[in-house]
């Protein structure tokens, strides 16, 4: 079998003070932090398309380098080979989980039942490679936006024709996902959406859309699926006007239709900034709801107005990203996907591992930040503090439903003029920086 990393063997903990830069310096993935192993509360994956699949390339230029696993020159050798190499990744660098979309793992083939064959041949030794390394799907998904005939849409194409094909590729993904135990299922709708409502049933859209998703519902439990249904929010790119546009717009369309218990939420840094938000944002909004899934864990480049998809290294965004996931209880189903991808620059494979180690490391630290934070309590006992008023008296009315608008103006004659008290910024800003 042939070796695709010889210069690297498992990566391991060192610690802080390690200089070696294929040793792990915050993440242990053993180490119990408040009753849970590290790697429990991280669950972190590897995303195949890039990984595996990326090239180096983008608009306005080929890809920089060629992976030694990409040479053969059948399709489904290269298919073969690529798994070999990606378990062999998933091993050494100490992940339990990787994520695809069909298309990634098997090449699409002339017609539709030779995709499927070419399909089920790299599910079964996937499921065998998962068996004998114990790395586990987090993730699967059908890639219903590179073909052309998905140009105008999958779930929300002006043509049935192209609407009945995307469930059929969605059916066999889904059984693909369920057949090597993935414990989610993810919609990232690239190219549901509108270029110019010049030409489009913006209405009649977001009913085939929500029909859509209803069919993918009634398939996963006809077929006992027992995974988490993700839908991961973006405002544009590739679609000018992507109908998942943001936390807040899925959860409005998924309660529109009867849909908000079927589906949570897939989280992707760089998705947030496009839409104007911050991650911690999204992540919120969709906390609130009891809908935070997954997460996509990468960072767009502030000065770039599209999806960069880099590795995340900041350490403030994982502390916040971290204080939300774990206040909302931390991942059941789902994990820190890193759908991250190299520079164009970065050409050995070896960047591969060093963008995952920096990343990991960074959300361990984020991780490792954000518990001491909430164990100590002081941000906590400031927002409770804040909205105090509302522990009683007409605060309470309020909550409690039973106040009106006259209660209310009975209430202001009767109290003196309220004046604001500080929120405190800047000393709460102080506060994380103590922590960091
Ligand atoms: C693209 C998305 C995509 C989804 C899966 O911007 O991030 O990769 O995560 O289809
Ligand atoms: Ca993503
Ligand atoms: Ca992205």
């Amino acid at each position: 079998m042939a070796e695709y990393f010889p210069e690297v063997n498992k990566v391991k903990f060192e610690g802080r003070d390690s200089k070696n830069p294929l040793a792990f310096k915050f993440y242990d993935p053993d180490a119990v932090i408040n009753g849970r192993k590290m790697k429990d509360h991280l669950r972190f994956a590897v995303a195949y398309w890039h990984t595996l699949k990326g090239t180096g390339g983008d608009m306005f230029g080929a890809g920089t380098w060629k992976r030694s696993w990409e040479n053969a020159a059948d399709p489904m050798q290269r298919a073969e080979d690529t798994l070999h190499a990606a378990f062999e990744f998933f091993t050494k660098l100490g992940v339990d989980y990787y994520c695809f979309h069909d298309r990634d793992i098997a090449p699409e083939g002339q017609k539709f039942s030779e995709s499927c064959k070419n399909l089920d041949y790299i599910v079964k030794l996937a499921k065998k490679l998962q068996s004998d390394t114990g790395v586990k799907l987090l993730w699967g998904t059908a890639n219903c936006f590179s073909n052309p005939r998905y140009a105008h849409g999958a779930g929300t194409n002006p043509d049935p024709k192209v609407f009945a094909y995307a469930c059929a590729q969605i059916k066999h993904a889904m059984e693909a996902t369920l057949e090597l135990g993935g414990e989610n299922y993810v919609f990232w709708g690239g190219r549901e959406g509108y270029e110019t409502l010049l030409n489009t049933n913006y209405a009649l859209e977001q009913e085939l859309f929500a029909r859509f998703l209803q069919m993918a519902v009634d398939y996963k439990r006809e077929i006992g699926f027992e995974g988490t249904l993700l839908i991961e929010p973006k405002p544009q790119e590739p679609t000018k006007h992507q109908y998942d546009f943001d936390s807040a717009t899925v959860l409005g369309f998924l309660r529109q239709y009867g849909l908000l218990n079927e589906f949570k939420l897939n989280i992707e840094a760089n998705h947030a900034t496009l839409a104007g938000h911050t991650f911690q944002h999204e992540l919120t909004v969709a906390a609130a709801s009891g809908s935070l899934g997954s997460v996509d864990a990468n960072t767009g480049d502030m000065l770039l107005g599209w999806d960069t998809d880099q590795f995340p290294t900041n350490i403030y965004d994982a502390v916040y990203a971290m204080m939300v996931i774990q206040q909302a209880g931390g991942f059941t189903t789902g994990g820190l996907n890193f759908d991250a991808k190299l520079r164009r620059g970065s050409v050995d494979d070896l960047d591969l591992f060093y963008g995952h180690i920096v990343a990991m490391d960074t959300f361990a630290r984020g991780l490792i930040i954000s518990e001491q934070i909430i164990k100590d309590g002081l941000l906590d006992e400031f927002v409770a503090k804040r909205y105090s008023g509302y522990n009683s008296g007409f605060g309470a009315d309020i909550v409690a439903g039973k106040a009106d608008f006259k209660a209310a103006e009975g209430f202001v004659l009767a109290n003196e003029e309220p004046v604001p008290s500080s929120g405190r910024q800047e000393y709460l800003e102080n506060l994380i920086n103590s922590y960091i």
